[in-house]
């Protein structure tokens, strides 16, 4: 695994940002792209990543990148990568289609679904931050049970698409699940994906702080709060072979049980009000969660 200090020291994300202060995408981001080595060409839908990009004709991110339409993320992709491919350009760069949650489990998911079928030659990253956050934070299809958003004022009902598993089902080459707040474990999985031909897709576990309320300086830590309680699992399925990555292969290795989720969820206001029932469904469902990575971690699948 890559050491912090490993990584490259050429920066392709400026500084000088219109990100919010802390935000994890752009911590993301920066390892993203240092995997990638200024060597692809990025589709973005509207999201927190169009504003941390900037508006024409100024950007932070030392990428050509395309804006495209909310459901078209994958399709423009795959028209890039195919016309990459008719001009024999497809070794020297990589397509890397980039959206937010709402982006990818609600209104993207029929064009990723479709570049899956296909096996599209592309990188699909899912940065998941929980909710329609440029917009002033409505609940998505992956934002957790429990959290209030402006569309779910008394705490949303349904626990989140588990969009990976989609993808897995779709068969693609390589599926993996990474936090933001691990920028050598985000490096390390997209620079295998990047050695990868055909669909691969990742999904990023993305901490908020204007979104989820809490502290920005607290960011990463928020993020590490997750893994360590089960809330968000690192792994990867590479040509259908499950493993646990990262802090969450330590946790299995240490063989105790995780964190309550208590504390990553008290730290967060979107989560204030929460009833004992509410709390016990989240924890359940964390649980089930990491009884079922374990059990595959052991097999292998
Ligand atoms: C077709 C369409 N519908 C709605 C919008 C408004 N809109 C812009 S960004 C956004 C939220 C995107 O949420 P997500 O994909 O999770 O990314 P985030 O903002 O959280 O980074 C919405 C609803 C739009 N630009 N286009
Ligand atoms: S709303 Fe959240 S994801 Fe969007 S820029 Fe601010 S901190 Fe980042
Ligand atoms: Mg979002």
């Amino acid at each position: 695994m890559t050491r912090i200090t490993d990584l490259p020291v050429e920066e392709q994300v400026l500084p000088g940002n219109r990100a919010c202060a802390g935000c994890g995408l752009g911590i993301g981001l920066r390892a993203i792209l240092k995997a990638l080595e200024g060597r692809a060409v990025m589709t973005v839908p509207a999201s927190c990543l169009t504003v941390l990009g900037g508006m024409y004709p100024v950007t932070s991110v030392q990428m050509p990148w395309v804006n495209c339409a909310f459901p078209s993320t994958a399709a423009v992709a795959a028209g890039i990568s195919a016309g990459l491919r008719a001009t024999g350009r497809s070794e020297e760069l990589t397509v890397l289609a980039m959206a937010g949650d709402g982006g990818t489990a609600d209104i993207g998911i029929q064009a990723l679904s479709g570049a899956a079928e296909r096996n599209d030659d592309l990188i699909y990253l899912c940065y998941d931050n929980e909710a329609y956050m440029n917009t002033g934070t409505q609940r998505s299809g992956s934002t957790p049970a429990g959290a209030r958003t402006t569309t779910t004022w008394r705490g949303k009902r349904e626990n989140p698409k588990d969009v990976p598993r989609i993808m897995e089902a779709h068969r693609v080459p390589y599926v993996a699940v990474t936090s933001a707040a691990f920028p050598t474990d985000v490096y390390d999985k997209v620079a295998k994906a990047r050695q990868m031909r055909g669909l691969r897709y990742l999904h990023m576990h993305t901490p908020c702080p204007s979104g989820w309320g809490f502290d920005p300086a607290l960011s990463v830590r928020l993020g590490k709060m997750a893994v360590e309680c089960g809330l968000a699992i690192l792994y990867e399925v590479e040509r259908g072979a499950f493993r646990l990555t990262g802090r969450s292969a330590a946790l299995a290795k240490a063989g105790r049980p995780l964190e309550p989720v208590d504390a990553c969820l008290d730290a967060q206001s979107r989560f204030k009000g929460l009833d004992a029932e509410a709390r016990a469904a989240i924890q359940a469902w964390v649980d089930e969660r990491w009884v079922e990575a374990l059990e595959r971690h052991e097999r292998g699948r």
